[in-house]
């Protein structure tokens, strides 16, 4: 069977060839002269072995490795020295001939926490995963960030995972689809000067493979569904593992998995390539890895290679396997173990001799012992509140920066809030190949003869916000997703990741919740827990609000504060047509992942609508709009409650002659504290205005600042005008009291300038 081409042991492992050490070519001859065996010796023609001698030892080379470095890490969580400890034991010959089936710094990874054998085969050091342990300022993965096993190296392509289970699948969904589109459109590999593109060199071969796992419990979220669909039905080259260790910490697969394995049950998914190994054998699995990737890098599709392994140490040190695993079970496991079983494969057949397997050993264990000696003397990370914030954001591109804002270079007549968005995806698509527009809806017609025939006009979005953009730039670009809001932000990410700019649309903001996990632990988390390694500076837009009479539930929910609570990602709500295109561009053109509110009701207003500003109008985040200038009392909004705190303004003007400024927030996170200070300062009188409901609102956090801050500037207490503390109900005359009216400023006014 002819192997996939990957860099040699020797270039992986620059360790084995210092002075001290043997290689393992040098440890193959050596055992050659020792063993008795002649006919099978290491470096005697053995062409019915299942690769050449040097490479079987060199699995087993690193198993031995992987399963040493576990017992060290272990042996420093007893003394206390490290922190957490879950072991990849059991699971090494899968994983270190997947690792060797495949090519560092070319394929792409996305692991999970079982992968030492990978990560050491892909190139890893033993001193890295220590320097994870010990949770050190110089562990490359994360600087102390993440806990150990978090295995991650942009250099090697091995991405910055999560703990969490299966998200790590559709960021390889995405990371698939970018090798495919940029081997479609390699212009879009070109940087330029002044965007976020600036700081993403991006690199591809048109042959890459896209490496996955997951455990077999975890096959039950539903996240890996959708990836396999997804991946299946894009013909997506992934490779999925999954590392079937028959438990899910206490919870045997039985109770996951119907039937009690998952190969049956994934069996009928089109242009996937099957196997199911005995993951305890290293020579089965090199044979399933060599299948698997050459089905994914000859773009027949992606493949899934089921490994039934072991798990002698339990789930992690936390964990008790005598608490619900007997005695007879655990003892049955313990004859399967890889890595005794393979050292007597290496035995039987002669390719080592006891001596060779005790020099290589013995060379291992110094080499783990020096790791973790070197790591437990490394530097602790900085302790100073600027350096643990470090990489939230982009140091790169700071998109709040004064320059950024342009003077519209207005024309023609005044358009809405929706088609200035619209008009900027447009503009922003010719600029920049590598957008990539996708959502539920937003492509004009997916069949696309229908538009080629003029049969059809085209869809573009519920909202019709995208209308145009699949006719223009092509389906290669914009393009419906499936209806699964986890696979729309989970794959942005694994665009991202991979230097693209995906725009993702949210259909409506009520339906955000089954992609919370991916905005929340992922996407908004990229740069900080890889400590700048890796960024996602995805778009995702969402249309958002009420005040859609008969909207309901489901159709008004607001809730943006959930996301300024999310560090890392960056939150702008404009309120009209000209600051919608001008943010929507700074977050094209930035290096941070942006959450683009845009409020349903606003699309079509008359109020606020704009002459188009031209191609290059931006707007800096964190910069407030003065709205209405005043000078009893402040209003601090955004969104919806602009209009109407404006409606409200003028009402107090003319009723009681109390001039009211209304400050426009238009960004959330960062948001313009310097604006609602100098307001406040004037006024002396300030009310926090929003549509979402009070209670744990976004007003709660500036009215506490106010408080903490200003104190001295206030004239009286700061009100706050928002929602009731429930959802927006279908009847209208409900909705018109659950969400805040102009006549609720107005009286808010009216009340705090008797003060
Ligand atoms: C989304 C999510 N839910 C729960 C957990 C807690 N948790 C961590 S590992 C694990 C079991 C995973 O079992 P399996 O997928 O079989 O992988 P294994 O640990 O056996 O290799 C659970 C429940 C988590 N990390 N993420
Ligand atoms: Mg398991």
């Amino acid at each position: 069977m002819a192997h996939t081409a990957v860099p040699s042991a020797e270039t992986r492992h620059k360790s084995v060839a210092e002075p001290g050490h043997e290689s393992v070519a040098e440890i193959s001859q050596n055992s050659a002269a020792h063993s008795q065996n002649g006919a099978k010796a290491a470096g005697a023609p053995v062409s019915f072995l299942p690769a050449a001698p040097e490479k079987l030892i060199e699995i087993y080379r690193l198993m031995f490795l992987s399963r040493r470095t576990d017992d060290r890490e272990i042996i420093l969580k007893n003394q206390q020295k490290v922190f957490f400890q879950i072991s990849g034991a059991g699971h090494e010959a899968l994983l270190v001939t997947a690792g060797l089936a495949l090519r560092p710094g070319y394929d792409w990874f996305f692991p999970y926490y079982r992968d030492r054998g990978l990560s050491l085969a892909l190139g890893t050091t033993p001193e890295e995963h220590f320097l994870q342990s010990v949770g050190a300022a110089t562990d490359t993965a994360s600087g102390g960030r993440q806990m150990p096993s978090h295995w991650t190296s942009p250099q090697l392509h091995i991405v910055t995972p999560s703990s969490s289970t299966a998200t790590q699948c559709l960021q390889a969904v995405g990371c698939a689809e970018a090798a495919l589109y940029l081997a479609e459109h390699p212009e879009a590999a070109a940087q330029r000067e002044g965007d976020y593109s600036q700081f993403h060199a991006v690199d591809f071969h048109g042959d890459e493979v896209v490496y996955v796992s997951i455990g077999e419990g975890s096959t039950s979220q539903g996240e890996f569904w959708e990836a396999i669909s997804i991946a299946s039905n894009r013909k997506l080259p992934v490779l999925f593992v999954v590392e079937d260790n028959g438990y899910a910490i206490s919870v045997p697969v039985e109770v996951n998995t119907p039937g009690g394995n998952i190969s049956p049950l994934l069996a009928n998914f089109p242009n996937f390539h099957f196997e199911e190994v005995d993951g305890t054998d290293p020579i089965a699995c090199l044979h399933a890895f060599d299948a698997a990737v050459a089905h994914c890098r000859a773009r027949k599709g992606p493949a899934l290679v089921h490994g039934h392994v072991t798990r002698p140490y339990a789930h992690s040190l936390s964990d008790d396997a005598k608490l619900y695993r007997p005695e007879s079970e655990r003892h049955d496991e313990a004859l399967r173990d890889p890595v005794q079983k393979f050292q007597a494969y290496l035995l039987r057949e002669g390719i080592l001799d006891a001596a060779g397997i005790a020099q290589l050993e013995k060379q291992v264990d110094e080499e783990v012992r020096v790791a973790a000696e070197r790591a437990l003397h490394a530097p602790l990370p900085s302790t100073q509140p600027s350096a643990i914030l470090r990489h939230q954001y982009s140091e790169d591109y700071d998109p709040t920066r004064a320059s950024l804002a342009t003077e519209p270079v207005s024309s023609g007549p005044d358009r809405t809030m929706a088609d200035l968005i619209n008009a900027c995806l447009h503009d922003e698509m010719r600029r920049d190949p590598r957008i990539v527009v996708f959502g539920e809806d937003v492509a004009d017609c997916s069949r696309e003869e229908y538009l080629e025939q003029k049969q059809v006009k085209g869809k573009g979005g519920v909202f019709k916000l995208t209308a145009g953009l699949q006719c223009e730039f092509g389906s290669s670009r914009v393009f419906n997703s499936s209806l699964a809001e986890a696979a729309i932000v989970g794959r942005s990410v694994g665009m991202a990741v991979r230097g693209l700019k995906p725009v993702a649309e949210i259909q409506f903001f009520d339906y955000i919740w089954p992609a919370m996990h991916q905005l929340r632990n992922e996407l908004s988390l990229i740069r900080w827990r890889s400590n700048g390694g890796f960024a996602a500076p995805a778009v995702i837009r969402v249309p958002i609000g009420g005040y859609l009479t008969g909207g309901a539930i489901y159709h008004s929910q607001s809730g943006e504060v959930l996301f300024t609570h999310t560090p890392g990602i960056r939150v702008v709500f404009p309120s009209n047509a000209l600051d919608a295109n001008g943010l929507l561009r700074t977050a094209l053109r930035c290096d941070d992942p942006v959450l683009f509110f845009e409020h349903k009701r606003l699309y079509r207003e008359t109020w606020g609508r704009a002459p188009y500003p031209g191609p290059d109008y931006m707007i800096p985040f964190g910069k407030a709009r003065t709205a209405r200038e005043g000078k009893d009392l402040t209003v601090i909004t955004y969104g919806a409650l602009v209009p109407r705190a404006l409606q409200a303004a003028q009402r107090a003007a003319r009723e009681l002659n109390v001039e009211t400024e209304v400050i426009d927030l238009r960004s959330l996170n960062p948001y313009d504290w310097e604006a609602i200070a100098t307001s406040v300062a004037k006024t002396n009188k300030v009310i926090v205005a929003h549509e979402d409901m009070l209670s744990w609102g976004y007003g709660a956090e500036i009215a506490a600042r106010i408080g903490e801050e200003l104190f001295d500037s206030l004239d009286a207490p700061v009100r706050r005008v928002a929602a009731l503390d429930t959802f927006v109900a279908y009847q209208p005359v409900l909705e018109d009291v659950i969400l805040p009216q102009p006549e609720k400023i107005y009286q808010a006014i009216a009340d705090l300038a008797k003060y």
